[in-house]
């Protein structure tokens, strides 16, 4: 199975984080986004990434490829979590690509929006909650990655020293080291 990926996505990164400590062998391809030459495209007009081809079938969009691989959890608990962490991290995706339009173009009144919306999220977190191998963990793990090194304008760890130290001990995994997403300057 390809799975077409960019370095600098929270999404695709959880699917090769737990591709990794799962042992499923998926061939990564990297991709450019928003590219018309783009080879992904022939297959995944959608042009997203995570995206994973198997045999002949395109799937995109993360839950269903999480699914395809059996990867989603059972617990209504756990989707619930899960739920929280995809919110996340559409969230600050969104903020962040209001961030990366001409200056005249941003809207300050969906970037507030957007900054309530991921507090909330994360001060609602009961993190005892979060077995650490878990689908739901890996994602929020991500998504605060994606902060980390591409949207630093977001300042998570003020006031939150229980999520620093739970997400410090997430990424010094192998997986999670080995998918570091590159600095933006955002
Ligand atoms: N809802 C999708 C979101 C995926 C997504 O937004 N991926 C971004 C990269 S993080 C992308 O491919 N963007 C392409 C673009 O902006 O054209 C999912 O769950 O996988």
């Amino acid at each position: 199975m390809i799975l077409y990926f960019a370095h600098g996505s929270p999404f695709a990164r959880i699917i090769r984080v737990l591709a990794r400590e799962r042992g499923v062998a998926l061939d990564e391809v990297e991709t450019t986004l928003r590219d018309p030459a783009a080879p992904q495209l022939a297959h995944n007009p959608a042009g997203r990434v995570p995206a994973l081809l198997d045999g002949g079938t395109l799937i995109c969009e993360t839950p269903l490829i999480l699914a395809h691989l059996g990867w989603l959890p059972r617990e209504p608990t756990a989707l619930s979590r899960l739920g929280q962490a995809c919110a996340f991290i559409d969230g600050i995706a969104v903020w962040n690509r209001d961030l990366r339009r001409p200056e005249h173009e941003r809207s300050p009144g969906f970037q507030a929006l957007e900054r309530t919306r991921a507090n909330r999220i994360l001060d609602a977190l009961d993190l005892e909650a979060y077995a650490p191998h878990s689908v739901e963990a890996i994602a929020l793990a991500c998504g605060l990655g994606y902060c980390d090194r591409r949207h630093t304008v977001f300042a998570w760890r003020e006031g939150r020293q229980a999520l620093t130290l739970w997400y410090e001990a997430m990424i010094a995994r192998p997986a999670f080291a080995g998918t570091v997403p590159p600095v933006s300057g955002i």
